[in-house]
């Protein structure tokens, strides 16, 4: 008669895995005893080994998981459980895997973006181009604003006056924001509008869409109750392509994607109309990045490799109708009383995206105009 063989146990156990999408991973754990059969769970489910991609051996007593070309998809809680005749041990490992930089920021190269900005040409048909930005209160739009200035006039700016958090907007006048330092100023305005509140409260839509047109003058106090009339003083009759709004700035907060008030995708719904009849490029600015991610708070770099980052860009990309292209990631100067290079740069790289964007509308609006004069010339 055959003795039973030894109880199956661990000498070593299955380690975490922390790796890059693309590379291999290898799982592996030693046993007591040789004498026994392995079987590899996935999140408790048997593993169904993929050619190519799982290959399962056993050397002595040493039992290997190769994971070939790791994926999103290979995220999990693996399982091995050993057995024979006098009994069985499991032991499990996450496996988590971190997705690529899926889009490049030259972080550290702030000097140099800075020097792209502010040695853009723009089209000579305007002065300067203009961004309204457009989003529910306590998005972070007068943050974003603030965070500009702070990178383009090298201290912390608190003159457009973020909110405390709360519930009402304390921006009420149609206001404009130029930058400049000493030596020089920059030709991009910014225009902070009061926030889109629910239904009843906030800037009239009507207003919104009036300010992209160009008919609002600068220094207008909005007033919730009624739009700007056509008679008023500051109502602009007849604005020209340097009045009006050459890209339109949502600035959402990343963590409150899917709370996102009803009221507000209703509002915005023919604000987007206006601009896309118009032809005005629209863009995102999700602030608040630290927020909605743990592992973008730690290290701001790491706001491209997050893939909850991704998912909400993708859902306000859905929400608001606009390209994943056109979703810039940011965080604002909220806290921090010193400069933060990364903070800069990330905001660098969306600013010098949508230059470019509003740049390019302005000289295809110039070009149409002038086909449309030559046309009438004939
Ligand atoms: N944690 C964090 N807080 C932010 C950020 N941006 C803005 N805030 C805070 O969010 C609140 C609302 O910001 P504010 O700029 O006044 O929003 P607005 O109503 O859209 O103009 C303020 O308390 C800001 O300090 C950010 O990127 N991260
Ligand atoms: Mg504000």
């Amino acid at each position: 008669m055959g003795s039973s063989p030894s109880k199956p146990e661990f000498v070593t156990v299955l380690a975490e895995k922390h790796v890059t999408s693309g590379a291999d991973i290898l799982l592996q754990c030693e046993a007591n005893t040789e004498d026994v059969t392995a079987s590899w769970q996935k999140d408790s489910h048997s593993l169904s080994c993929v050619h190519g991609k799982h290959t399962v051996s056993k050397r002595g007593t040493t039992f290997v998981l190769k994971i070939s070309n790791a994926q999103e998809s290979d995220e999990g809680n693996y399982t091995i459980t050993l057995s024979n005749s006098s009994g069985s041990a499991s032991c499990s490992a996450i496996v988590r895997v971190e997705i690529k930089d899926w889009r490049e920021v030259q972080w550290s190269k702030k000097d140099l973006m800075l020097k792209t900005l502010k040695s853009f040409k723009i089209c000579n048909e305007v002065k300067e181009l203009r961004y309204l930005v457009y989003g529910p209160v306590g998005a972070g739009k007068s943050s974003t604003i603030n965070t500009i200035r702070s990178i383009f006039e090298g201290r912390q700016f608190v003159n457009c006056l973020a909110a405390a958090e709360s519930t009402t907007s304390h921006t009420l006048c149609f206001e404009s924001y130029r930058f400049a330092n000493r030596e020089e100023s920059f030709p991009f305005i910014f225009y902070d509008i009061m926030g889109a509140e629910a239904e009843e409260d906030g800037v009239q839509t009507q207003d919104v869409i009036s300010a992209l047109k160009g008919h609002i003058k600068e220094g207008y106090t909005f007033n919730p109750d009624t739009p700007l009339s056509k008679s008023n003083l500051y109502y602009n009759q007849n604005p020209s392509l340097s009045d009006q709004m050459h890209c339109l700035v949502y600035v959402v907060p990343a963590e409150r994607v899917s709370v996102m008030e009803k009221a507000f995708l209703k509002k915005l719904e023919s604000v987007r109309k206006t601009a896309s009849i118009m032809g005005i490029p629209q863009v995102v600015f999700m602030t608040r990045v630290d927020r909605a991610c743990p592992m973008t708070k730690e290290n701001l770099r790491n706001v491209y490799k997050s893939k909850k980052i991704r998912e909400n860009m993708r859902k306000y990309s859905n929400a608001l109708g606009v390209p994943v292209n056109c979703i810039f990631p940011v965080l604002n100067y909220h806290e921090e009383t010193h400069v933060n290079e990364d903070i800069n740069c990330l905001m660098l790289d969306a600013l010098i995206q949508i230059i470019h964007f509003a740049n390019d509308y302005v000289v295809k609006f110039s070009k149409s105009k002038s086909l449309h004069q030559q046309s009438h010339c004939e």
